[in-house]
């Protein structure tokens, strides 16, 4: 019988991180959840089954722990990055620089340490899979989002550069770009806990849920090794681009 897969995925205390690790338990993959908050990877821990390590993705040190804990336990064969995050929607000429570093730190500076931390890993488990969660927004500007498309489309960057230099090594990077994505939590941090300016954005709309990207990513980590699946952008069906948004203002939530 041929090992179970071992993935490594960050950003697991909510939204599609936690949505990711529901799913791969479900189907049987042994699964390492990350993230900062203790509390949250231990209820999902007693949910799935799932492995847990307490770690921040921009602390070297954690990093450095969380490496150390899952090599441990034997081969990692895919690293699922779902840590990330979006802060503000403001014009380029008042958007504060401190949102424009925090949203490069966590969203490209992050995804690296934890990348190169596990790739000799991911490598010598002979199929190894990077996922990156970037976003429609790496792909298509929109006003206000300057800090949030600068990173993602820098973290779409890391992803084609990644997949050049791992040719030939065994290992795939996989992309999955998401539009509007309705968590818990995406749109109440964009704007600082603002529960009313959130739920606006969804207003009107069937978005996708967390539930639909895990179900992208678990579908491109489980093709047939030989097929990387480069790129996969997914959008509610009402949303053709990041201003070309279509709302049902009677009969939507
Ligand atoms: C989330 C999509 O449109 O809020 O990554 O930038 S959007």
């Amino acid at each position: 019988m041929t090992e179970p897969l071992h993935v490594v995925v960050t950003g697991a205390s909510s939204g599609i991180g936690a949505a990711t690790v529901r799913a791969l338990t479900t189907e049987g993959v042994r699964v390492t959840a990350t993230a900062r908050r203790a509390e949250r990877l231990k209820a999902l821990s007693d949910e799935t089954g799932c492995a847990t390590v307490v770690a921040d993705i921009t602390s070297d040190k954690d990093v450095a722990a969380l490496v150390k804990a899952v090599t441990k336990a034997g081969p990692v064969h895919a690293l699922v990055n779902c840590a990330g995050g979006a802060l503000g929607l403001d014009p380029v000429a008042d958007s504060p620089l401190s949102e424009w570093s925090s949203q490069y730190e966590l969203n490209v500076v992050g995804t690296v340490r934890v990348t190169q931390a596990l790739l000799p890993a991911l490598k010598e488990s002979g199929r190894g899979d990077v996922v990156l969660i970037t976003s429609t927004a790496a792909h298509e500007p929109y006003e206000g989002g300057a800090g949030y498309v600068a990173a993602k489309s820098a973290e779409a960057a890391l992803a084609r550069t990644l997949r050049l230099e791992l040719t030939g090594s065994g290992v795939r990077v996989i992309e999955i770009a998401p539009g509007m994505v309705h968590t818990e939590e995406f749109s109440v941090n964009r704007f600082r806990g603002d529960k009313g300016r959130a739920d606006e954005v969804y207003k009107g709309i069937d978005p996708l849920s967390a539930e639909d990207v895990a179900d992208a990513i678990a579908w491109a980590i489980h093709r047939p090794h030989h097929v990387n699946v480069d790129l996969l952008v997914l959008r509610p069906r009402e949303q053709a681009g990041p201003t070309k948004t279509v709302r049902y203002m009677t009969g939507g939530d």
